[in-house]
């Protein structure tokens, strides 16, 4: 299944006040469960207009309408947006109004949604769409069939239990936001469109090799497919060979002409695929990035990753972040003299990815495969691949994300998630071999000292430490320790840090103080900065966020490894790591 691409298209947005109903003892499955049947509606329901009180029944007391829940704003957190419901796990009910957006005939009409934390099911004019499970990637139905003249009403029935058999799992350090996380939209096009497409640079000595791909539905064999970068003069023809098959064609330009894509130079450049009557644009880097022996290097440079990393949240909205958090988080890691940034530990929204387009900060992102995953189950395997393909063909235009992560802290002493993960790195490469794949791992330590005995390495083109010397064990800048490999693969460390509550002072040895975690800092910094197999690194974390496993005095509720706390106050160690960033870069 190939993901929709709707963002460069003008759409019908259905953002905006919904009606919402929480359903703790899933009391509404009668409607729009499976089954519906008139005979078994509770009291006060009726199946037709959905959801409408029966005026016919007196004193129907209605305890469930649709058209009297909650108003809530969509996109959003529920549980932020009704505070009674803060810490409500379980199923909500969703529904709006709205008019019916086709303009011809012969259009097709497409319902997406950003992301719905865990698992959607969607109804339009009562008739069920289908279902999606995994809640930080896209998905759309073609509403082509069911949508009616004038008001259309859709039903959102979501779900944020946690799930063992679920990715992730039911148990994380983070904060379970449910709701209708991102933005909802009414994609039209033509019969034949552009679905999806993908731009993919490769450097060839002073070549610069641009090769587009293009899945068009609808396509039959007189359809005429371009592509063009109208500020380099070109005009290129994709063509196929099969009719299940991509349109491509590929535009040889110099190095000379084109401004590559890097962080000094976030130039982006305007690429349009146009398929019949349907055409579609986007702004696009071009850059190759890729390692060789135990360097990463971008555009043929090696490049040391002065990064940090972010779990996606705002205080009081939880996931469901606008375009000024995402302008914020953009500003801290610019001041902190990055160059890159994890986005942990899930899909975050695609505008995180836009921005660092346009910022010059390279990306790491992630799906969340996450510590006890039930690797062995197939129907498990399936939506690990689905989450991975929905984040893939997301983002896959984006020249700031340089890798795709596969797993964080998973138990390499395990078998079956060796062979499985395994298998998901090549599932990756299937999809997009011009970024490097890599995973959070653990190392060990051996009587050498630090060693990545990690099975996965030998398939991994970058491996990730995540380590809390100084923090849950050892010392400050036990990483001197780690052995480094002769062309080893490059490792980043994905994590280190401390935890300090902001504006506790102390004894650089007194726990949870500023102080303690900045002197983690000074000798985790100082530990990394000259092991050649290390080619950069992301402290945890950008701001303390929300974890129900942290509930000490210092903690209630948060985990507090941010060099800012949730507000945005800077901690100590937040100037630790700027100052060794800007030294970094003196040195570069
Ligand atoms: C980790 C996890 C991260 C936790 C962090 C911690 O290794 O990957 O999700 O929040 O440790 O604070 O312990």
């Amino acid at each position: 299944m190939m993901e929709l691409l709707t963002y460069p298209r003008e759409t019908t947005s259905l953002d905006g006040i919904w009606q919402a109903i929480p359903d703790q003892y899933e009391n509404f499955e009668n409607i729009y469960g499976d089954v519906v049947d008139e005979d078994d509606l509770p009291t006060g329901f009726s199946a037709e207009p959905i959801y409408e009180p029966d005026a016919s029944i007196e004193n129907d007391p209605a305890d469930f309408n649709i058209y009297d829940g909650y108003s809530v704003e969509i996109p959003s957190t529920f549980g932020e947006e009704i505070p009674e419901f803060r810490h409500y796990e379980g199923w909500v009910w969703f529904a709006r109004t709205f008019e019916n957006p086709l303009e011809a005939d012969d259009d097709r009409a497409f319902l997406r949604f950003g992301a719905v934390n865990y698992k959607a099911d969607v109804w339009l004019n009562g008739e069920k769409l289908g279902s999606h499970e995994g809640g930080y990637t896209p998905f759309s139905f073609d509403v082509t069939d069911e949508l009616q003249e004038g008001e259309n009403v859709v039903v959102v029935r979501m779900d944020n239990y946690r799930y063992e058999d679920g990715i992730p799992n039911d148990a994380t350090d983070w904060y379970n936001f449910g709701g209708i996380n991102r933005s909802v939209e009414v994609v039209t096009v033509p019969e034949t469109y552009v679905r999806n497409f993908k731009v993919e640079t490769t450097l060839d000595g002073e070549d610069v090799v641009v090769s587009i791909s293009a899945w068009v539905d609808g396509a039959d064999d007189g359809t005429t497919v371009d592509a063009s970068v109208p500020e380099l003069d070109q005009e290129l023809e994709l063509t196929r060979t099969a009719s299940d098959e991509a349109f491509t064609g590929e535009a040889v330009l110099s190095r000379e002409e084109v401004s590559l894509w890097s962080p000094e130079d976030p130039r982006l450049y305007t690429v349009a695929v146009t398929a019949g009557a349907d055409s579609v644009s986007d702004e696009v880097g071009f850059r190759e990035v890729e390692v060789d022996g135990s360097d990463i290097f971008l555009n043929g440079e090696p490049i040391w990753l002065r990064g940090i990393a972010l779990h996606e949240e705002s205080a009081g909205k939880g996931r469901a972040l606008d375009i000024e958090d995402v302008e914020e988080r953009f500003e801290w890691i610019t001041e902190l003299g990055c160059n890159y940034a994890r986005l942990a530990h899930y899909p975050h929204t695609e505008e995180m990815a836009r921005k660092a387009d346009e910022e010059g900060i390279l990306l790491w992102e992630e799906v969340p495969a996450y510590w006890d995953i039930e690797f062995g189950d197939e129907a498990v395997q399936d939506l690990y691949r689905q989450q991975l393909r929905e984040l893939i063909q997301r983002d896959w235009n984006r020249a700031s994300v340089a890798l795709w992560s596969i797993a964080n802290e998973t138990d390499h002493e395990d078998e079956t998630r060796n062979k499985v993960l395994s298998e998901m790195v090549e599932y990756v490469r299937g999809l997009d071999d011009t970024r490097l794949v890599t995973a959070a791992c653990f190392a060990d330590e051996t009587d050498d000292g630090i060693e990545i005995q990690d099975p996965l390495e030998a398939d991994l083109d970058v491996v990730g430490i995540n380590e809390y010397y100084g923090w849950y064990y050892g010392e400050n800048d036990d990483m001197q320790h780690f052995q480094e490999e002769p062309d080893g693969t490059p490792v980043l460390i994905s994590e280190t840090g401390g935890g300090a509550k902001w504006g506790k002072h102390g004894d650089a040895d007194e726990r949870w103080t500023e102080e303690f975690q900045a002197d983690i800092y000074r000798g985790q910094t100082a530990a990394v900065a000259d092991n050649d197999q290390l080619s950069g690194m992301a402290p945890w974390i950008l701001f303390d966020f929300r974890a129900p496993y942290r509930q000490n005095e210092y903690q209630r509720g948060y985990n507090r490894k941010g060099v800012l706390d949730q507000h945005g106050r800077k901690k100590q160690a937040f100037h630790v790591l700027r100052n060794f960033y800007s030294e970094q870069r003196r040195q570069d």
